[in-house]
């Protein structure tokens, strides 16, 4: 059988068909020349000139550091969605395939999920590269992935620069921390406290030792004038705990926030990575700079997708 148009395969995720999502993916996958046109043949069918609007998929990060419970968590929320009725993708980033040394210590549990189960897809995505941010495969995924699934989540590992990649891609940044491990101080003089929109302690089982992270957190977060960021303690474990409360404090901040600002944000911000990644800084400063070019991508159609975006700078850099 002949791989499927790519066109066809963007409009079946447009019509919320999930089973074109495996071979999407692996289109998407495929960074060839070749591949990246049969890509942006997709990706234009799931751009919101092509859906009348923002993708419906919520769109939310969970990032922290290895070990603190994230792949655990997310099992347990998955079953969690599922039992709302939802639909649920994952694209677990692997920092391995950047760093050398394969699976990071701590970094221990996968995804539990029912594989017969066709309402929930798991998959690793490579990491990418410090310039661009995450990986543009990642990128495009959750958005043809956000076409179809109720939920899209994108897991990374890390405290640092991974949670501003997060932020700029997801629609909700969820941010682990695990009890007594010193992530909460390291958190706070990170800066990362910007960064989330939900604040999760793992490992709610532990205890004493969990609630003064809970407690900690929630003052420091007070401290900064973030009282609206929510703290939330789960045990993802059975029997678990707390993690309808972490869902419901998913889909509160969802309800808060200007989806459309912070998608067309984001769209913005991945023209310019990858634009910039694409053609190196030389080519940025053949637009006059970066601040010129993020005033180039603001007079643009909000409905454009990120390769329309792209394919704009390059053209206006002289470079097609
Ligand atoms: N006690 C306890 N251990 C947990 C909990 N969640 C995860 N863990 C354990 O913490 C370790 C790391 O979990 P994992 O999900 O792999 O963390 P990740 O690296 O952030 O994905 C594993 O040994 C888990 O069994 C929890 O709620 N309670
Ligand atoms: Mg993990």
């Amino acid at each position: 059988m002949p791989p499927e148009g790519a066109a066809t395969l963007g409009r079946r995720l447009r019509e919320r068909d999930r089973s074109a999502a495996p071979q999407a993916l692996n289109l998407i996958e495929d960074r060839t020349p070749a591949g990246r046109e049969r890509t942006r043949e997709l990706l234009a069918e799931v751009s919101p000139a092509a859906l009348g609007g923002e993708a419906p998929g919520h769109l939310v990060g969970l990032t922290g550091p290895p070990g603190a419970g994230k792949s655990t968590l997310l099992s347990a929320l998955v079953a969690e969605w599922r039992s709302r009725g939802r639909t649920v993708a994952v694209l677990a980033v692997d920092p391995s395939s950047k760093r050398s040394g394969g699976s990071l210590l701590g970094d221990r549990a996968r995804i539990a999920h029912d594989p017969a189960d066709d309402g929930v897809l798991i998959r690793s995505t490579a990491a990418g590269t410090r310039l661009g941010g995450l990986a543009a495969p990642t990128r495009e995924a959750a958005a043809a992935l956000a076409a179809a699934f109720d939920m899209v989540v994108v897991e990374t590992v890390g405290v640092g620069q991974s949670e501003t990649d997060v932020e700029e891609l997801c629609d909700t940044v969820a941010v682990v921390v695990q009890p007594g491990s010193g992530d909460t101080l390291q958190f706070l003089k990170a800066g990362i406290m910007e960064v989330p929109d939900v604040l999760v302690v793992t490992k709610a089982d532990l205890g004493e030792v969990a609630l003064r992270a809970r407690r900690d957190l929630a003052s420091a977060l007070r401290s900064l004038g973030r009282r609206d960021t929510p703290v939330v303690a789960v045990s993802s474990l059975p029997p678990t705990s707390g993690i309808d409360a972490l869902a419901d404090a998913i889909d509160a901040h969802r309800e808060r926030i200007d989806l459309p600002a912070r998608r067309l944000r984001s769209r913005r911000l991945s023209a310019l990575a990858d634009f910039t990644v694409e053609h190196g800084e030389s080519a940025l400063r053949a637009l006059g700079g970066r601040r010129a070019a993020e005033r180039l991508l603001a007079e643009q159609d909000p409905a454009l997708g990120v390769p329309e975006l792209t394919a704009l700078l390059a053209a206006r850099a002289g470079l097609r």
